[in-house]
Order: structure tokens, then C-alpha cells, then sequence
């Protein structure tokens, strides 16, 4: 007879979000192999048991049928994936345009271009028009391989039409939207065009997640006082029906990053960095090159504290690794030549004929290269303007646990919330605090950093990105099942 494990059904999930968790790499005219993303969706999901999840994703890059994009079908769908194809038009209308031109900036309170806002405000339109034609094709591709008992897990501020278009293919589909980003206060998303139609769609969700209390209670705030909907300790009441609105804060893989740091070869790798900054303090920056992550405000902030430290010259460096992003977006670039600019100055004020107090990598680091600066920093900095969470200030207390390092964290990070007693608290708007807080951090006494790494790592370890993805994925069939009793009752 059959076992009791193998009569347990494994829930399937459909995860949509923008990007899939492989990228493919083309070896040959028909071959394709796959570099895994390290993404915290991806890991989150990897961890997970009795669940068998499917990746429904854009592919990334644009594959004609001539150049072999059936054999990508076929390569991906053994990994579990289905790519989606968006030609070069919807890409600059969709992708570059409306998520990363509009949204992204107004959802992380950066106010749109002046000038530039002029020019293109007749194409928001047309911009808007590509964003839904390409989350209906998401929905499309969804309702494809939809199969009763799946629950459909939609991610992040590139697909916020999509709930609404997935209950009209199927009512008893069951929905849930995460959203990795800030959900601005009302007053910045009264500003977003087309916004009063994008909640709408969002709330065909049956569950809505977000990583804090502050995202939700502005989107719960914008529910009231744009639709006028009904705010109910469970969510919004919509007509009877209700959209269940939670705060589900994400978290790392912290096993991954401990395993890490006990490789004999990232052992080593650790020695030798040691051995290279030759007795001098490190702190550390990790970010993407992107303007919500205040890197011109943290390199600024670093000048002043040499200016007014300058016994600290040539005794601490500041290593910042800035992976490129966007590069095709002009803002992006100008932000390049802004760092570099800045980086350059500082260097040659501060510079000796041997050190440079800044090093600055425009590139992404492998896995145990990053694991190793982690764990040989002896301050990390985080100083962005705006971020959902922060992952990366995670990372750094995962890779603390035997030197015990200073966080000094941005309190516009959703991460501020859960390390608040363990982190030295900065607006990274204010140069003259968050100087002075390398200067705290720099000589900080031993009892009074391991007490605040203590607080940090025991959330770290806790607040896991399984348990995060486990919570999400129960509430969202739980949400589903009471919502299909209340349909037949
Ligand atoms: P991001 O804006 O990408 O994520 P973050 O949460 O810090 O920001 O995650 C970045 C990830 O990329 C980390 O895992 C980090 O290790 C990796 N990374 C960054 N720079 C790297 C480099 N130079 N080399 C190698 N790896 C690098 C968005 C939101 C966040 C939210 C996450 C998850 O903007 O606020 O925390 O999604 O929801």
C-alpha cells in the first residue's frame, strides 16, 4: 500500500515575478545552460518543504523562434520555468519605462525628474498601456498552466495588475501579492499616474503582504482615502468582500552564509584579505548602483570623518562594491560618473603615495568572495534613502558571529525595524551624524558590540527567508480556503 509521505499532496505553487531565478547563458547555436540567481525569493522558495513551486518569469533577454527560443522552452521547463518574451518595445515601455521610471522612483519618494517629466508626461500613457499589456500576458501564461488546488504567489511592483487580471480568467484561483518595495504614504501615491486603478487590481488579491507595519498602514491608509474602502482589522472590505492585508517581513538564508564562512578556501581567502588591509579598519558597503541606496551620501559622510578624524587617515578603509544595474537608463549613468567623481576626490585628498582610503569595485562579487569581506569587516554601512528591507545588512550580521561588528543602518530600511536595539540608527541625509556614528562605531568597546550583535543575529538566525515564504504560503491557502467556503456557502 501507499506510504502516509507519499499520500501527502505537495501544494504547488505558480510564482510569478519579473524575473526567473536562473539566468540563461547560451553555449551553443542550440544549447543553454543556466547560472542560478542568489536572489532572497529564490532561496526563500528553495528551502521549503512539501511544496513544488513553478517559476513564471520574463526571460530576460529576447530569444527570436530562428535563434532557438523553443530549445530555451524546453531547457527551462525542465528547471521548472516558463520564460515570458517581451520584444524590445514593451521592454523600454514596461520595464524601463513604467516600473523603473515611474514607479520605482515615486514608491521609494524620489519626486519624477522636473524636466524630464515635461517631456515624457504624453507617453505615460502609452508607458501605462504596456504595462498592462504585459501583465496580461503574464496572466495568460498563468491561467496556461494553472491547475486546480495550485495557489498563484504574484511578486513585487512589476506585476500590480496582475491579481485582478487572474481573478477575472478564474474566481477560484487563489492569489497573493508580495510586495518587496516601500508602499509610499498616500500623499506620494496620490502622484502615481493611474494609481487609483492600480489599488484596485492589487485588491483582486486574496492576501496582500508587505515587509512592515509602515508599508502596510500606508497602503491600507490609500485603500481608505482614495477608493473610500473599509479598513477591518484583517484588511480591506470591499462590498463584502474582503482582501486580507498583512506584514510578512523576509529574511536570509543565514545557514547558507555560516556554511560558507567554514570552506577551507574562504578560510584562507579571509586570512589573505586580513593580511592585505594590514592592521587597517574595514568598513564595507554591498548595493546595487542605484540611487535609493544613498552611496554619494555614504561616501560624503565617510569624507567628513576623515576631515574631522584625521588621526583616522590611513588607518581605516571604506570598501564599497556597487553592482552596475539599469545601465541602460541615463540616471543610472549619471550616477556612475557621480560616485566615480566623488571616489576620485576623496582618494587624492586623503590618499598616501601607498593607500587610498576608499576602494571602489564597479562589479558584482561571487558568493564566497562576498561572504569573506562579511565577515572581515569591522563596520558595515547601509545609508539608503529608502529600501523595502535590506537584505544585505542581514547578510552582514550573519557573517559577524565571531568579530562582532557595528552595523550602521539607514532608518529608512525596512530592516530598521527588526535590528533597531542591534544597529547604530542614521538619517543618511545627515553627513554630520552618520560621521559621527563611524566614529562611535570605530571605537566602540568589545561588551557593547557583542551585546548589539547578539540582538541582531538572534533575529537573523530566527526570521529566516524559509519561515518567510512558510508564513506567506499558509496564509495565503488558508485566506483561500475560507474565501471559497464563504463563495458556496
Ligand atoms: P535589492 O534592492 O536588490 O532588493 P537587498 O535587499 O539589499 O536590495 O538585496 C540585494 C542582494 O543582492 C543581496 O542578497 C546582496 O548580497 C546581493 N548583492 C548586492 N550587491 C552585490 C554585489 N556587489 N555582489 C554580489 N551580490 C550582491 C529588493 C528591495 C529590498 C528588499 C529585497 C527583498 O529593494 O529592499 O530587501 O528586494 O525583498
Amino acid at each position: 500500500g501507499e506510504t502516509e509521505s507519499s499520500k501527502k499532496i505537495k501544494l504547488r505553487v505558480l510564482v510569478v515575478s519579473n524575473r526567473l531565478p536562473l539566468s540563461p547563458v547560451r553555449g551553443g547555436p542550440d544549447s543553454w545552460s543556466f547560472k542560478k540567481s542568489a536572489g532572497g525569493l529564490v532561496s526563500a522558495l528553495r528551502g521549503i518543504k512539501d511544496v513544488e513551486a513553478m517559476w513564471i518569469a520574463w526571460a530576460g533577454l529576447n530569444v527570436p523562434d530562428s535563434l532557438g527560443q523553443s530549445t530555451l522552452k524546453d531547457a527551462l521547463a525542465e528547471q521548472g520555468c516558463v520564460p515570458i518574451f517581451l520584444d524590445e518595445e514593451l521592454v523600454k515601455l514596461y520595464y524601463a519605462g513604467f516600473c523603473n521610471n515611474i514607479i520605482w522612483p515615486l514608491f521609494h519618494y524620489l519626486v519624477l525628474p522636473q524636466n524630464d517629466q515635461l517631456m515624457v508626461a504624453h507617453s505615460f500613457g502609452s508607458q501605462f498601456e504596456a504595462y498592462k499589456r504585459v501583465n496580461q500576458m503574464f496572466s495568460d501564461a498563468v491561467s496556461k498552466y494553472y491547475r486546480e488546488g495550485d495557489v498563484v504567489w504574484c511578486h513585487d511592483y512589476h506585476l500590480m495588475l496582475l491579481p485582478k487580471f487572474l481573478k477575472e480568467a478564474n474566481s477560484k484561483m487563489a492569489v497573493g501579492w508580495f510586495l518587496h518595495i516601500p508602499f509610499p504614504s498616500v500623499d506620494i501615491y496620490r502622484t502615481v499616474p493611474f494609481g487609483p486603478e492600480i489599488l484596485r487590481s492589487i485588491l483582486a488579491a486574496d492576501l496582500i503582504g508587505f515587509h512592515t507595519y509602515d508599508h502596510m498602514t500606508h497602503f491600507l491608509c490609500a485603500c481608505n482615502d482614495i477608493l473610500g474602502l473599509e479598513r477591518t482589522p484583517e484588511g480591506v472590505q470591499d462590498k463584502g468582500r474582503l482582501t486580507r492585508v498583512a506584514v510578512f517581513p523576509i529574511g536570509i538564508e543565514s545557514d547558507r552564509f555560516k556554511q560558507t564562512l567554514e570552506l577551507p578556501s574562504v578560510k584562507e581567502h579571509i586570512n589573505k584579505l586580513i593580511q592585505r588591509f594590514g592592521g587597517r579598519k574595514v568598513m564595507l558597503g554591498v548595493d546595487r548602483l542605484d540611487m535609493i541606496k544613498g552611496i554619494p551620501q555614504k561616501i560624503l559622510a565617510f569624507e567628513t570623518f576623515l576631515q574631522d578624524n584625521p588621526s583616522w587617515i590611513d588607518r581605516v578603509v571604506l570598501v564599497q562594491i556597487a553592482v552596475p544595474t539599469r545601465t541602460d537608463v541615463p540616471e543610472y549613468q549619471k550616477l556612475t560618473s557621480k560616485v566615480h567623481e566623488i571616489v576620485g576626490r576623496i582618494n587624492g585628498r586623503f590618499g598616501t603615495i601607498t593607500a587610498v582610503p576608499i576602494h571602489h569595485l564597479d562589479r558584482s562579487v561571487d558568493f564566497n568572495e562576498l561572504c569573506a569581506l562579511y565577515a572581515v569587516a569591522d563596520v558595515a554601512l547601509v545609508t539608503s534613502l529608502r529600501d523595502g528591507m535590506n537584505l544585505v545588512s542581514y547578510e552582514f550580521v550573519a557573517c559577524q558571529d565571531s568579530k562582532k561588528g557595528v552595523l550602521i543602518l539607514s532608518e529608512f530600511t525596512g530592516a530598521a525595524e527588526s535590528l533597531e536595539a542591534g544597529a547604530l540608527l542614521v538619517n543618511p541625509w545627515n553627513t554630520t551624524q552618520v560621521a559621527s556614528s563611524i566614529k562611535k562605531a570605530l571605537i566602540m568597546p568589545t561588551d557593547e558590540r557583542e551585546k548589539m550583535h547578539m540582538c541582531n543575529y538572534a533575529y537573523v538566525t530566527t526570521h529566516t527567508s524559509q519561515k518567510w515564504a512558510e508564513t506567506f504560503l499558509r496564509a495565503l491557502t488558508d485566506t483561500a480556503m475560507k474565501a471559497q467556503s464563504i463563495i458556496r456557502q
